[in-house]
């Protein structure tokens, strides 16, 4: 059963035809241009437990992009990149049960304390909430402004610099748009291939899960690559650019099925491969489940390994589409 709600500023969409574990959860809603759950209030809160109730799901327990699998441990919305600012915990959670195998968060109806949360193993197949930005409209903060026509919408006049639907950037120049939320002297880390537009991230290094979502704050994602020549150009820009020997994430998983390794950015399948000789070889005990790249002298080339995901802090690279047709807003 597929049911919807629209909230003030989303749309809701929760799958009750089969469960799935949390990265699984997070894929699916990206390959229906959507996100995994976020969520900001208790107005919101309150809202998706009646949807839940109202539609006879009672017994459902429901993935939520938060996690703490993020380097600082703290939990945050994977989804959005966002700080978790509002909780509604049941009594006694997070208890991190389980030697601290507790990194995703499910929410539920749970007795008499209503619709809560629960922090939980990752790998437990529950059914899951997406969600979508339903207004796309989003007035970026003043700094970008220097740029920013003006429109008036409806009776109120905004600030529009750019119509941001998903990771679509439309109606103003990607490089601005990346000058604009990055700090200053990182776009020159930023360079454009067909419909997309790349940042490079040497600042600083993070695990897997922080580089998700550092590239969701800034209403990006982290790198997929779809076939031989994106990798070329990525390659060549990394080379350019002076990072021989850097080690990136990408996006690239098998957290969510073993056999199968996926974009996490977008939920499509790996079809295109690169790895090194001998790779994936899914070394140390059978937990390198991540996708890093980097470019290499012997190869010519971006040559990809797979790698645990957090344990190991490495760059990365963000990127966003600026081809919106047939997006999802
Ligand atoms: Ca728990
Ligand atoms: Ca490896």
């Amino acid at each position: 059963m597929q049911i919807g709600l629209n909230l003030a500023r989303k749309l809701i969409m929760s799958d009750t035809v089969f469960k799935a574990n949390f990265y699984k959860s997070l894929q699916f809603c990206r390959q229906q241009g959507m996100h995994l759950l976020s969520i900001n209030s208790k107005i919101e809160n309150d809202r998706i437990g009646k949807f839940i109730l109202d539609n006879g799901i009672t017994f459902g327990h429901f993935w939520t992009s938060a996690s703490n699998l993020a380097g600082d441990h703290e939990w945050i919305w994977l989804s959005t990149g966002r700080n978790m600012y509002y909780t509604n915990w049941d009594q006694g959670e997070p208890n991190h049960a389980h030697n601290s195998t507790e990194n995703c968060v499910e929410v539920r109806h749970w007795g008499s304390s209503g619709f809560t949360w629960n922090d939980l193993n990752c790998q437990e197949n529950l059914f899951f909430i997406c969600e979508s930005i339903t207004d796309c409209v989003q007035v970026f903060r003043s700094a970008t402004l220097k740029f920013a026509p003006t429109q008036m919408m409806g009776s109120n006049l905004i600030l529009i610099i750019g119509i941001f639907c998903s990771t679509c950037i439309v109606n103003v120049d990607p490089e601005e748009y990346l000058s604009a939320v990055l700090p200053a002297r990182k776009t020159l880390n930023s360079f454009r291939y067909l419909g997309k537009v790349y940042y490079i991230n040497t600042v600083f290094q993070a695990n897997f899960y922080t580089a998700l979502h550092f590239c969701r704050q800034q209403g990006m994602h982290l790198l997929s690559i779809s076939n031989e020549a994106e990798n070329q150009k990525i390659g060549n820009m990394i080379k350019e650019k002076g990072y021989i020997g850097y080690r990136f994430w990408t996006s690239g998983t098998n957290l969510a099925d073993k056999r199968k390794w996926v974009w996490s950015s977008t939920g499509n399948d790996v079809t295109f491969f690169k790895w090194a000789p001998g790779e994936p070889n899914n070394a140390l005990e059978n937990s390198e489940n991540c996708l890093e790249a980097g470019w290499y002298k012997n190869e010519q080339a971006l040559i990809w390994n797979d790698i645990r995901c957090s344990g190991i802090e490495l760059q990365f690279i963000c990127e966003a589409t600026t081809d919106c047709h047939n997006l999802h807003c």
